[in-house]
């Protein structure tokens, strides 16, 4: 069956969104008495804004009402939006942009399948939202990776079958939604986290069109 579409998670696929996030948490940590590491950013990485803010608390061992959570969470997203606002093109990772590019060339559909609220911002920031044939985020969602539903409704924005579609992730969580959702999963960075993935590359820096059609064919 024909590729014909291509959906991308944008945080650790299209920019390195997480060092922002990872100031933002680690902000917000210390404001309210929690040690936050980069080694504890790492499970943050394709998970929910509530699901994350879960996570801090849970490091701290603090527990906090669902009204004071909806307050520290809020406070999170507007230093997250104060450092991706001065984001620019420089931003976008490596192979990226002329990967998109062949894509387009060839007449095959691109989308974004996100768990962020602040994708589109981010999007416009490093000028690439034109590329995008359909952008579902975190605010079309209603349940969060490992559920396909923000891939599958991805495809049916698209009305594109799944099966004739290919998921980039760096996120097990969304490796998993993608094989759920019955699409082509391909992995993006550390093979030891994303094992399910049907292959792993390490970017897009040496990746082409060509070699994603080798993979495709040899399903
Ligand atoms: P926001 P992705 C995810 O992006 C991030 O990896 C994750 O760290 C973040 O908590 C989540 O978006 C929600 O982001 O607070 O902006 O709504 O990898 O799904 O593109
Ligand atoms: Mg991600």
């Amino acid at each position: 069956m024909e590729l014909k579409l291509a959906i991308f998670d944008l945080d650790g696929v299209i920019v390195d969104t997480a060092k922002y996030h990872f100031l933002a948490w680690q902000r917000l940590g210390r404001e309210i008495g929690v040690e936050f590491t980069r080694t504890d950013n790492e499970r943050l990485k394709g998970v929910s804004r509530m699901r994350s803010l879960d996570i801090l608390l849970e490091i701290g061992g603090q527990e906090r009402s669902d009204q004071e959570k909806e307050a520290l969470a809020n406070q999170k997203n507007t230093w997250y939006v104060e450092y991706i606002r001065q984001m620019d093109t420089s931003e976008i990772l490596p192979g990226v942009l002329p990967f998109l590019e062949e894509l387009r060339d060839a007449g095959i559909k691109i989308a974004l399948g996100s768990a962020s609220k602040n994708a589109k911002t981010i999007l416009e920031r490093v000028s690439l939202s034109d590329y995008f044939d359909a952008i579902v985020d975190g605010n079309v969602v209603s349940k969060a990776k490992p559920d396909p539903q923000v891939f599958t409704l991805a495809a049916s924005m698209l009305s594109t079958p799944s099966q004739q579609a290919v998921v980039f992730e760096d996120a097990q969580a969304g490796i998993e939604a993608a094989l759920r959702a019955q699409m082509m999963a391909i992995g993006v960075g550390d093979p030891e986290t994303l094992q399910d993935a049907d292959t792993i590359i390490p970017g897009f820096a040496d990746f082409t069109l060509e070699d994603l059609r080798k993979i495709w064919s040899a399903r």
